[in-house]
Formats: structure tokens, C-alpha cells, sequence
């Protein structure tokens, strides 16, 4: 019995203009499947691989060992999945509308929540739709009498610099915060790629946009912008509340406010962000209970109410003691509360506290104890310059959401 495939065509008898047709059909139904667009680019990322060796010998990965293993792979997506030949990078708006930015970040009793993370997780749902891209591409090539190309989806799962890729997609610049930002949209999507093995035309790389601005380097309330365009992650309050498994060195923790999963002060900051659209997935909308939340409130979920509550979201992959460890910080960072003296106490009594969490409850109470007998409320007047500063930009550049 013969192979109804040996029938079809191989992709080398694809011609040039059927590719750039197939290109822009690739753009088409990208955007059809929720897309906000998609570039496409070769996989020679070779300038970026010393750049890429000097972060790491840095220690900028701080514990994310990950980000060390597999050597230069993360830089060549033809190890990554043989026979790639084009890499088709899309993006995903996903700024959820009501984010009432500046009210949770002046509001220190409140726990700030990255406005990524407060819907569902996006690792899935951009995997599956760029299959689904995959999908059409192999059907329309079918129609051609042309064999199934070999294609692989990618979100943030699998060891790609997906950044570099993206700018060289021409999806925008790489700004000095290290994000992807585009002129007319601003930095709020993520990124995700398609690896194929179709010689598809390429796009062109934008130019850089940030021109004398600075904003996100002076604004990063940990100092993690070391130079225009590298973030030392192992400073990052996104890994400290995020990656990081342990203790959060105590350098860092009242710079942390009252952010307890992530944070967006640089993208907050942004000039370029003043025009960004919002999400069109109510996947990525924020849940009720992570709106503007009560530290307090999120300090008494028990283990079983916060998996059940953060179901399909981001925030669980850091477990309960990771939730309590960073709202323990912010607790120590709100102004002196007797309320907030006994939940810390009365955590300090339950058994869902390790000892990791107990140090943090102790460093809270120190805080607030201090506070109590200093009758100095707040934190140290360089911190909150700086969040007083990207309150003051969200104010003026986002209305919107303030
Ligand atoms: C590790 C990681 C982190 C780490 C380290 C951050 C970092 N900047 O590397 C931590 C945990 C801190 C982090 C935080 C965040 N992350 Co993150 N992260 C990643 C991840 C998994 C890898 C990034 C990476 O490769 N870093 C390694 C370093 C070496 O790369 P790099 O920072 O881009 O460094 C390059 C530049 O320094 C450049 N360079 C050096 N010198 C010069 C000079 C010039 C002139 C230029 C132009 C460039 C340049 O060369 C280096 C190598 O390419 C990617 C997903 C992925 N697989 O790519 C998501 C990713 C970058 N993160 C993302 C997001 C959304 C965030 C947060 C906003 C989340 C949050 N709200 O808390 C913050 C933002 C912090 C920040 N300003 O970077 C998105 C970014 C989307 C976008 N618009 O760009 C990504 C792409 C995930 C996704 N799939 O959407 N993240
Ligand atoms: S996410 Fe926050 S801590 Fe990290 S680089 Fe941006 S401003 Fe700094
Ligand atoms: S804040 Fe300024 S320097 Fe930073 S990414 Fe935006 S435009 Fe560039």
C-alpha cells in the first residue's frame, strides 16, 4: 500500500513568490487566531551569544540555573528542533482593562500583582494557538500538493532567547529594560514562536526607539537596569518573588513595597506604554480576588484556598510558602497596623509556616515594631521617591488605568 504523502510534493519545490504569498497568509491568519502580529526571521542569533555568555558569567541568573544549562542552544533554534530554518515569532497583548495601577501601588496595604499573572497562565493558550497556526500552514500547503513541513510552537518553555528573536522578527526594539516595545503598542504582550523548517522571507528588524530616555533605569526601585539594556535578574523584583526558592536577601526588601508576584514599574514608566492597547482575551482579564487585593486578606488564605484561587494561573506555580515569604515582606512594608502585628503572629502559630516564612513573619514584625515605636510610617524616602515617581507617569500617561 502506498504512502498517500508520497504523493505530495517536497517543500524545496516551493517557489519564491508561493513563500512570500504563504508569508503574508501566515501574518493573516496569526492575527485570526488573536495574534496582535507576527514577524518571521531567521535563526542566526550568533551576535547575540557572547552578550548572552557575559550575562551569565555575571551571575545575572541568579539561581535560574536553567538559564545556564543547555550552552548556547538558548541562541541556535536549529539545535533546538532540527531542520529549522525560519522562526515565526508572534505577540500577545495582555494588559487587562480596570488595572488601577497607580491606586494598588499608593496604597500600601494592598498586595500589587504583575498584570501579567492576574488571569490565566499564557503559556498554554498562545502554545495551542500557535499550533493551530502550524495546522493551517500544513493545510494550505496541502492544497499545493506540497508536503507537511516539520514545525514546533514555543512559550517561554524551552530554552530560546525569545526577545532577540522577536526584534529581528521586526516585532519592535529591544528596550533599555530589556523588553520588546513597539511604537504603536508599547511593551504589554508576550512572545511565543513557531520553529519551521520553511525558508519563508524575512522581515525587517526596527529601529531602535528610546532614543536620550532613560525613565526605566532611574525608576527600578532595585537598581536592576545595570546598564541600557541588561537587567541584572538576580535583582529583578520579579525573580525575588517569582524564581527565587529561598530567602529574599534583606537588601531588598523594603525596596519591594508592597509587590508581591512580579513587578511593572519599568514598563509603568514608559513613555512608548502610553498608547498601549488592552488585552483581547478575558483569559488574561484580572480574577476578582486579585483586584486591588487586601494584603491582610491574601495573608489569611490557607494552602487549599489559595491553590483553589489561583487555579490556572501563574501565581501558583510558587506555592503557598512563596506567597506567604512575599506578602510577610510587604506586611513588614505597610505602616505600622496592630491588625498586621497579630496575623503576623497568628501565622507564626499555624504549621503551613516553614522556617524560611518564619524568618520573613520575624522581619515584618521588626519592621512593624519599629514603626510602632518610631512612629515613622513609612519606607525609606529614596523607595518610595521612586514609586511616587512611576505613580506620578502612570497618572499622566496611562488616565486610563489610574
Ligand atoms: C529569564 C527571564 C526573566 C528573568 C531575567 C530577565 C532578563 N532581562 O533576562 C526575570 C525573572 C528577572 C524576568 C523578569 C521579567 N520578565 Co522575563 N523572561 C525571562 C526569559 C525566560 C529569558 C530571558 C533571557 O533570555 N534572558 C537572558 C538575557 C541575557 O537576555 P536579555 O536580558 O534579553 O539580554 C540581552 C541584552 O542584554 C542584550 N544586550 C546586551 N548588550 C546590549 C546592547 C544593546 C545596544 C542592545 C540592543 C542589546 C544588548 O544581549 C543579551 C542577549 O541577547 C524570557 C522568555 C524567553 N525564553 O526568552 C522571559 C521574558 C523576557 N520575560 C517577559 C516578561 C513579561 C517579564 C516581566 C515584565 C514580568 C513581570 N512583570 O514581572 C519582567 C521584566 C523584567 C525586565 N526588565 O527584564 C517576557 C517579555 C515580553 C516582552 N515584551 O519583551 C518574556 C519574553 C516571556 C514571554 N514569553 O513573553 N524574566
Ligand atoms: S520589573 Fe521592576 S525590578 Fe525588574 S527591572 Fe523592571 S522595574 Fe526593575
Ligand atoms: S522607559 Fe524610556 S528607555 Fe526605558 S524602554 Fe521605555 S523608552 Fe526606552
Amino acid at each position: 500500500m502506498s504512502d498517500s504523502s508520497s504523493h505530495l510534493a517536497p517543500l524545496t519545490s516551493l517557489t519564491a513568490s508561493q513563500l512570500g504569498e504563504l508569508a503574508l497568509k501566515i501574518k493573516t491568519w496569526g492575527q485570526e487566531l488573536g495574534f496582535a502580529q507576527v514577524g518571521i526571521c531567521d535563526t542566526d542569533l550568533s551576535d547575540e551569544e557572547p552578550k548572552l555568555q557575559q550575562w551569565l558569567d555575571k551571575g545575572y541568573h541568579g539561581e535560574m540555573s536553567y538559564m545556564a544549562n543547555h550552552g548556547m542552544m538558548r541562541a541556535r533554534s536549529q539545535e533546538l528542533h532540527q531542520g529549522t530554518l525560519r522562526v515565526i515569532s508572534a505577540r500577545m497583548n495582555y494588559l487587562p482593562p480596570q488595572a488601577g495601577f497607580a491606586m494598588n501601588l499608593n496604597d500600601p496595604n494592598l498586595g500589587y500583582i504583575s498584570r501579567y499573572a492576574g488571569g490565566r497562565d499564557y503559556h498554554k493558550l498562545m502554545r495551542n494557538r500557535l499550533k493551530k497556526l502550524g495546522d493551517k500552514i500544513e493545510a494550505e500547503l496541502a492544497l499545493l500538493g506540497i508536503c507537511k513541513p516539520n514545525s514546533r510552537p514555543f512559550v517561554d518553555s524551552a530554552p530560546i532567547l525569545e526577545r532577540p528573536l522577536a526584534d529581528k522578527a521586526g516585532l519592535g526594539w529591544t528596550g533599555k529594560h530589556s523588553l520588546l516595545l513597539n511604537q504603536d503598542v508599547g511593551s504589554w504582550f508576550f512572545l511565543g514562536e513557531l520553529l519551521i523548517d520553511l525558508p519563508l522571507p524575512v522581515d525587517i528588524p526596527v529601529a531602535e526607539g528610546c532614543n536620550t530616555c532613560v525613565a526605566c533605569i532611574k525608576s527600578c526601585p532595585t537598581n536592576a537596569i545595570v546598564e541600557p539594556y541588561i537587567v541584572d535578574g538576580s535583582r529583578c523584583i520579579s525573580y525575588l518573588t517569582i524564581e527565587l526558592q529561598g530567602a529574599i536577601p534583606v537588601e531588598f526588601r523594603q525596596a519591594i513595597g508592597n509587590r508581591i508576584y512580579g513587578c511593572d514599574d519599568c514598563q509603568l514608566v514608559c513613555p512608548v506604554n502610553s498608547k498601549a492597547p488592552l488585552t483581547e482575551e478575558s483569559d488574561f482579564h484580572t480574577r476578582a480576588q486579585l483586584k486591588q487585593p487586601q494584603l491582610l486578606e491574601l495573608f489569611a488564605w490557607s494552602e487549599t484556598e489559595f491553590l483553589k484561587l489561583t487555579e490556572g494561573s501563574p501565581i501558583r506555580r510558587i506555592g503557598h510558602a512563596r506567597w506567604l515569604r512575599n506578602i510577610a515582606v510587604a506586611l513588614g512594608n505597610a505602616p505600622y497596623n496592630e491588625a498586621i502585628i497579630q496575623a503576623l503572629v497568628a501565622r507564626k502559630q499555624s504549621d503551613e509556616v516553614d522556617i524560611m516564612v518564619l524568618e520573613h513573619i520575624d522581619w515584618a514584625l521588626s519592621q512593624q515594631r519599629g514603626k510602632q515605636t518610631s512612629n515613622e510610617n513609612g519606607l525609606p524616602q529614596d523607595v518610595n521617591r521612586k514609586t511616587q515617581r512611576v505613580i506620578r507617569s502612570v497618572e499622566k500617561g496611562m488616565p486610563r488605568d489610574a
